[in-house]
């Protein structure tokens, strides 16, 4: 079209905001004109957010089956399996690790899971980081 500028940026995912952006490109007003709608692409970042993996204390599960667990699932030492869950035991919750959110996600679960197995009602959850 002559005389029409292009409106889309070359780098992909540019981050790209309009409110309404007119264009006048030449002597048929109507149909000359775009209207773009407002729109955010967002960029895929190259560092996604990681995931945190918590700890939630509950009043039943052995001490030291939720050190057994947190060994055996996020690859702990004795000593520091120990530090976390004594953590969770007195402050209701504590940060295991983080991860990539599929991971934290998978991780989580899989602990829980194992808790829930043996009857106890032992709690892994996830959240983003800031
Ligand atoms: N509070 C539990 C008890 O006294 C132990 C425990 C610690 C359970 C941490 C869960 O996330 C937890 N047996």
């Amino acid at each position: 079209m002559p005389g029409a500028t292009n409106v889309q940026n070359s780098q992909p995912g540019f981050p790209y905001e309009a409110e309404r952006l007119v264009l006048m490109t030449g002597a048929s007003p109507m149909s000359d004109i775009i209207i773009a709608p407002k729109t955010r692409i967002q960029a895929k970042s190259d560092h996604p957010r990681l995931h945190k993996v918590i700890l939630v204390n509950d009043d039943y599960t052995p001490r030291e089956f939720v050190v057994t667990v947190l060994k055996a699932e996020f690859r702990m030492s004795e000593d520091q399996a120990q530090r976390v869950m004594i953590t969770a035991h007195r402050r209701g919750v504590c940060v295991v690790a983080v991860y990539t959110k599929d991971v934290a996600e998978a991780k989580a679960t899989a602990a829980t899971e194992a808790g829930r197995c043996r009857g106890y009602p032992l709690l892994f959850t996830t959240e983003p980081e800031e």
